[in-house]
């Protein structure tokens, strides 16, 4: 096992479609066991594959409250069967968007066909934080940050701010001699 450094906005790996899984194999089971252990470091409640650079549509969650037991969650080429259209807003983050949040609208309850570490097929039903969660993982999937669903105006600000951030971080390590940080 082991933990990954998180790709960070503008990182343009992070707008990649993700492939699907054809074999739930060891690979993929290695695969997870590294995304729950990035996930619970963060830490955060949910993570795709592609947030550690691998475009995979794999996703693993965790909903579970702080003084609970973990409860991980793994969907394997998780899609949206079903939408309600009675709508939710939430306060949403994103691990490759630190601190920041903002508050985002979908669908309030979907349902949810995907594979399992067996490689059987699910469906769920998902609505509250579930919901939430798992609509901004299968979005990463796709190449969609939560950002993409405000206002172009707060997109914007908050893209600059990371791209400065990462653009001045990429001159100190070439001035230090360390790794180039990708923007
Ligand atoms: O996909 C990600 O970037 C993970 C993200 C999931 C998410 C959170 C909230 C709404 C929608 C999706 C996070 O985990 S952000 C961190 C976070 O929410 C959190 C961190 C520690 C304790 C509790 C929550
Ligand atoms: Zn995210």
């Amino acid at each position: 096992m082991a933990s990954h450094e998180i790709l960070k906005l503008p990182d343009k790996r992070l707008r990649l479609k993700s492939e699907p899984v054809k074999r739930v194999d060891t690979g993929i089971r290695a695969l997870v066991d590294d995304m729950f252990e990035t996930m619970y470091a963060a830490p955060g409640i949910g993570l795709a594959s592609i947030q550690i650079g691998v475009p995979k549509r794999v996703v693993v969650m965790d909903l579970s409250k702080k003084d609970e037991a973990h409860k991980p969650l793994v969907f394997i080429n998780p899609e949206i069967t079903w939408a309600s259209d009675e709508k939710s807003t939430h306060e949403e983050g994103c691990l490759s968007i630190p601190e920041y949040y903002e508050e985002v609208e979908r669908p309030s309850e979907v349902k949810v066909k995907y594979q399992d570490l067996d490689g059987k097929t699910h469906e769920v039903t998902a609505n509250g934080l579930f919901a939430t969660c798992i609509q901004h993982e299968i979005d990463h999937t796709n190449g969609v940050l939560f950002i993409d669903h405000i206002s172009k105006l707060k997109r914007d600000r908050v893209v600059k701010k990371f791209t400065k951030a990462a653009k001045t971080a990429g001159k100190e390590a070439s001035k230090t001699g360390k790794q180039k940080v990708e923007a």
